[in-house]
């Protein structure tokens, strides 16, 4: 049995950080692993790479028994698009749809294009679709599944995604491609799923699980030793939240001679539970933290529910500082703040001193609380999926208008990326032609803003 797996390609409208955030097809490489562990030939396309193939010239020459596409929330279009084609290449083709969105959102593909959705992907879940494929079963409700054939209604129990190591060879061709803002080729590594922490405005253990489940570190520090790439993005809510674990990890990498530069999401709590680990992890190749400050002042992080106040943000990056390894700070933008507030936040940046700062506007998803709080001041539908992609401005401003809001949003961002600060730790960490290649990402997503300022309303 063959099957062709697809990552569709972004499209020139999206607010998207793909230009400078653009990591492997992980859900695609670990489905892979499971389909070849069943013995099945696995052809993976990778659009987001390849943007100007055409999904029917490798219909055409690899013939596939079934198609697989995976899905953020920004590619629902995109998907239906490519299920389209498959069935007018072969109605008898089976499509199969999973990624986050077909967890968060199952219904957005409950199309007759689509025969099956995964809201969780299994061992025994993609066993029983391949024996269902192969004509040999047909089990009436499969876990985690949506089939078309049943009217994609499921009343089962779901179940989170298990754990499973990504089959990279599937992505080799893309690999060299791969970056993570001016680390280039940098691999995605999860080593651990669910979060302690229940942030208001955060969907991660909506979709992981509020249970933190820790994958063996020997199995992780495996996988990294067989990684050609020199730099690891580790994808965890909170990589650096356990102590001991960490230093089995440092043990490892040490023991086998593992040398490759690491950047990873860690909570300023973590980090200031074990400030005597920081050494240890920056001189086993620890280069940077993205650390979620969020706000700048207590009244604002007690709303989101976060563990940390504003003195815990400031010794949590003194901490990371004191260590050489670089801050990566990520801020939400509030729809109440004012142009003071705007304002109170580059103050802020110029105290902290973070080596770079993102930041996203407020984004009340439908499975976090925050939806029914703002769902009277929303600028989109909840199936307007592509909007929700923590780019956009979601709900209207109440201290200014929609086009005042999005002009404070540009500055913020040219203040932000021009910040000598930034630029010269930039400068520094990377090669150049990686540093050109970042301002041109930022560049295409001031482009984007500025039209959000003059059309949207
Ligand atoms: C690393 C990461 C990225 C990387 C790489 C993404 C990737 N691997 O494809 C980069 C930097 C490129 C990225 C980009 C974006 N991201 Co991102 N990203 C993540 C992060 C931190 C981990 C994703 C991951 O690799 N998980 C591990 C893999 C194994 O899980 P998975 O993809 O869900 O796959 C599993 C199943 O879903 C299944 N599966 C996946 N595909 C398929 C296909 C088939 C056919 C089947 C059967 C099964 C299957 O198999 C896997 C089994 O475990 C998540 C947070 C999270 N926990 O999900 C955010 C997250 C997914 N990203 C998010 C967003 C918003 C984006 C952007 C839209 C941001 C933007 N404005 O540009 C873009 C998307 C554009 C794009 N298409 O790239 C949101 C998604 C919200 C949503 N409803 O879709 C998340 C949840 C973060 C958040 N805000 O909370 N992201």
């Amino acid at each position: 049995m063959k099957i062709l797996l697809v990552r569709p390609w972004v499209n020139k409208n999206i607010t998207t950080v793909k230009n400078y955030l653009f990591g492997e097809p992980m859900g695609l490489e670990c489905f892979s692993a499971l389909l070849k562990e069943n013995g099945v030939e696995v052809l993976l396309v990778d659009f987001m790479v390849e943007t100007k193939a055409a999904i029917e010239t490798y219909l055409e020459s690899f013939r596939p028994d079934a198609v697989g596409i995976t899905s953020q929330c920004t590619d629902v279009e995109n998907v239906k698009e490519i299920a389209k084609a498959v069935k007018l290449y072969s109605l008898a083709t089976p499509v199969l749809v999973g990624g986050v969105q077909a967890s968060c959102f199952p219904n957005a593909f409950f199309v007759p294009e689509v025969d099956y959705v995964f809201k969780s992907t299994t061992r025994q879940n993609v066993k029983e679709v391949l024996d269902e494929l192969k004509g040999g079963s047909n089990i009436e409700q499969i876990e985690g599944i949506y089939k078309k054939s049943l009217d994609y209604i499921n009343e089962g129990e779901f179940c989170y995604n298990e754990y499973v190591v990504p089959d990279r060879s599937s992505t080799e061709k893309y690999r060299k491609s791969y970056k993570y803002v001016g680390y280039q080729p940098c691999a995605i590594v999860q080593t651990s799923y669910g979060c302690r922490n229940r942030c208001t405005f955060c969907i991660r253990w909506k979709i992981e699980g509020g249970e933190l489940r820790e994958v063996p570190i020997e199995e992780i520090v495996d996988q990294i030793a067989a990684l050609s790439e020199p730099y690891v993005m580790i994808c965890d809510n909170d990589f650096l939240i356990n102590a001991s674990r960490l230093l089995s990890f440092c043990d490892l990498l040490e023991a086998k001679g593992v040398r490759k530069e690491f950047i990873c999401y860690g909570s300023v709590n973590s980090i200031l539970e074990k400030p005597e680990l920081m050494s240890r992890l920056r001189s086993n190749g620890l280069v940077a933290v993205i650390v979620g400050y969020e706000a700048f002042e207590d009244k604002q992080l007690s709303i989101y529910n976060k563990a940390s106040t504003i003195d815990d943000n400031e010794k949590a990056t003194k901490v990371l500082k004191a260590n050489g390894i670089a801050c990566w700070g990520s801020f939400i933008l509030h729809p109440d703040w004012t142009k003071k507030d705007f304002k109170k936040l580059l103050d802020y940046l110029d105290f902290l001193k973070p080596e770079l700062a993102t930041f996203s506007p407020l984004v009340p998803h439908p499975m976090t609380p925050l939806y029914e709080t703002y769902k009277d001041r929303l600028l989109y539908d909840a199936d307007d999926y592509d909007k929700w992609n923590f780019g956009d401005v979601l709900i209207r401003p109440s201290k200014m208008s929609l086009k005042a809001y999005y002009w404070e949003v540009l500055k913020l961002s040219l203040k932000i990326n021009g910040n000598l600060y930034s630029v010269k730790y930039t400068l520094k960490a990377f090669p150049i032609a990686n540093t050109l290649k970042m301002i041109t990402g930022f560049n295409t997503l001031f482009a984007i803003y500025i039209k959000n300022m003059l059309t949207r309303r």
